[in-house]
């Protein structure tokens, strides 16, 4: 996959999807996880602050190449209360976007404990990219793009960048670099696969005539 494949977020479904990626939003309480995914799903944005309560999700789809992959989004709960519920919700994801809030520096102080909770919970092939959302409130920053960038080094993630669900900044750009990435890698096994089957069969003892 290269930055010229052709890649579209479609509004209706036309045709089967080649393949389903899970992806969980975790973080801190208030960070704006649900606003992304509606974002994402809906391209929309509400200022008023709704509680989710253990998780909900909604789906969209991306067409890559042709091929239509469909993203299923887990919006999690950030609030402390819910933290043993919503774990189960992060089993089989292929990707998880872990969110804090540029302007709220302790939800930043947060992640290793997010950090942790997906290590014990998922694969360790899971894609884990840092999300720094409310970049629109760039005058009450309070963590800089170069500390993102760090713990996404520091931590082998798999990729840093900074969103507005507000103004939709980044948002889609991230969820179709994450799509891109997985089916990548989804052929990749494939093709790999269809080679070790094609040598077994070489492989195989030709059967000499009959007894
Ligand atoms: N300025 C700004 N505000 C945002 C942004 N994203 C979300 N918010 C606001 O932040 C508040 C919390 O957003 P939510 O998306 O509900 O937060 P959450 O992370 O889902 O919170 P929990 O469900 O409790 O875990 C709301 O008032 C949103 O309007 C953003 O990009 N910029
Ligand atoms: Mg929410």
């Amino acid at each position: 996959m290269t930055d010229t494949d052709k890649c579209e977020v479609l509004k209706t479904v036309e045709g089967i999807p080649e393949v389903l990626f899970k992806i969980i939003v975790v973080g801190e309480a208030s960070v704006g996880k649900s606003c992304i995914m509606v974002r994402a799903v809906k391209d929309e944005y509400k200022d008023n602050y709704e509680v989710t309560v253990g998780a909900e999700s909604s789906t969209f789809f991306i067409k890559i190449n042709g091929n239509i992959v469909q993203l299923q989004i887990w919006d999690t709960a950030g609030m402390e209360k819910f933290r043993s519920m919503i774990k189960v919700f992060f089993a089989g994801s292929h990707c998880a976007l872990l969110v804090y809030d540029i302007t709220r520096k302790e939800t930043f102080e947060k992640l290793d404990v997010w950090l942790s909770m997906l290590k014990e919970t998922t694969t360790p092939d899971i894609k884990i990219v840092l999300v720094g959302n409310k970049k629109d409130n760039d005058k009450e920053r309070q963590v800089t793009y170069e500390q993102g960038k760090q713990y996404e080094q520091q931590n082998g993630l798999f990729d840093f960048v900074e969103t507005s669900a507000k103004t939709g900044e980044g948002v889609i750009n991230t969820f179709i670099k994450v799509a891109k990435a997985l089916f990548a890698e989804k052929q990749h096994v494939n093709s790999k696969d269809e080679g070790d089957t094609k040598k077994l069969e070489q492989a195989k003892p030709k059967k000499k005539g009959c007894c």
